[in-house]
């Protein structure tokens, strides 16, 4: 992927441009966005920071997933809803953290669209310096405008989104997002405080020889997952197929960021534990789908497209097989035989 080289465009200045591109825009996308943005550097702030204040370590509380928050996670989860509470652009939020939509105060103006976020995907890494990252969606409302968001708000099919993305902490911090018109990574510059364009047009390749799976539940997948994986890692010369290589990060931003440059396929299958996989639907699989499909791949549950599932819970979860499309395809012919 080529670097952009001889322009320097910050996020805000990309979203107007596009804007200027798009019908109908009036702004108050442009300015969710850059909310959103200032969400991500005070959070890039505190994670990079996190090893010599005391930041590290949990809680000591659990979430509505049963899961230890991090302290990390609460701090993100708060500056998110801060950072987007009062700018008049939201009718509602949901939030892994919280087992209800969270309202916006009486006292802010209510907008038009929603947003769910994952605030720290990956937080069980945090104690050991593995890059993290946050995992947002945007919706238009489908409610009265200037009432409170409802349930009904959040519970859209995936293609229903109008713009996705994530912000992944590592080695450098990167937010990559869709708002359909492509996928763009914009690279943070600490020196300026500015997310610069760093990836412009990201394309998948249409085919990778690197998988990602955790192993460790081979023994709890259907045979046929099974068969796809043991496919996979062989070198199968009547088919001129070599090995794929395993890369597994265990952090969900992470491992699919690595596939939307280098391609290949990352999968959380269900299994005889989890029938519905462990991903969440509305905040981690639907947004990542989003920009990957955006990019050129495909991202399914195993059966059919993520995007078209029609939710019924805010924090249901979903079989994810996501990445280049021929890597997908791949798995859906395993998955599909006899
Ligand atoms: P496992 C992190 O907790 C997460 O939600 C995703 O970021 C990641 O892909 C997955 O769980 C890892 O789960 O069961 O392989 O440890």
């Amino acid at each position: 992927m080529p670097l952009v080289s001889n322009k320097v465009v910050t996020i805000e200045r990309h979203i107007i441009e596009q804007e200027e591109g798009s019908d109908g825009a009036t702004g108050d996308f442009s300015a969710l966005l850059r909310d959103l943005t200032l969400a991500f550097k005070i959070i890039n702030r505190e994670v990079t920071q996190a090893g010599l204040v005391d930041a590290l370590g949990a809680t000591g509380a659990q979430n509505v997933q049963g899961e230890i928050v991090q302290k990390l996670d609460a701090f993100a989860n708060t500056v998110i809803y801060r950072a987007m509470d009062h700018g008049g652009h939201l009718c509602g939020m949901a939030s892994e953290e919280d087992a209800d939509i969270l309202p916006i105060p009486d006292h802010y103006k209510r907008g038009k669209y929603v947003l769910l976020f994952d605030p720290l995907d990956g937080s069980s890494n945090i104690d050991v310096n593995v890059s993290i990252g946050t995992i947002f969606s945007i919706l238009r409302r489908v409610t009265p405008e200037n009432t409170p968001g409802t349930l009904e708000d959040f519970l859209q099919p995936g293609y229903k989104q109008i713009a996705a993305g994530y912000t992944i902490y590592g080695p450098s911090t990167m937010l990559v997002y869709t708002a359909g018109r492509g996928v763009y990574g914009f690279t943070y510059d600490p020196s300026v405080g500015e997310f610069l364009l760093s990836h412009d047009r990201i394309r998948i390749p249409a085919h990778g020889t690197i998988y990602s799976v955790n192993e460790g539940n081979y023994h709890k997948w259907d045979r046929r997952m099974q068969a796809y994986i043991d496919w996979a890692k062989s070198d199968i010369p009547e088919e001129n197929k070599k090995a794929y290589s395993l890369r597994y990060i265990g952090s969900m931003v992470a491992d699919v960021h690595r596939t939307l440059l280098y391609g290949g396929v990352f999968l959380y299958p269900a299994d005889i534990k989890s029938h519905r996989g462990k991903l969440r639907l509305l905040y981690e699989a639907n947004p990542m789908s989003f920009v990957v499909e955006q990019a050129g791949g495909r991202a399914g549950d195993g059966k059919g497209r993520v995007l078209e599932i029609i939710p019924e819970l805010l924090h249901q979860r979903t079989p994810l097989i996501v990445g280049s499309p021929k890597n997908v395809e791949e798995v859906e012919r395993f998955l599909n035989a006899d």
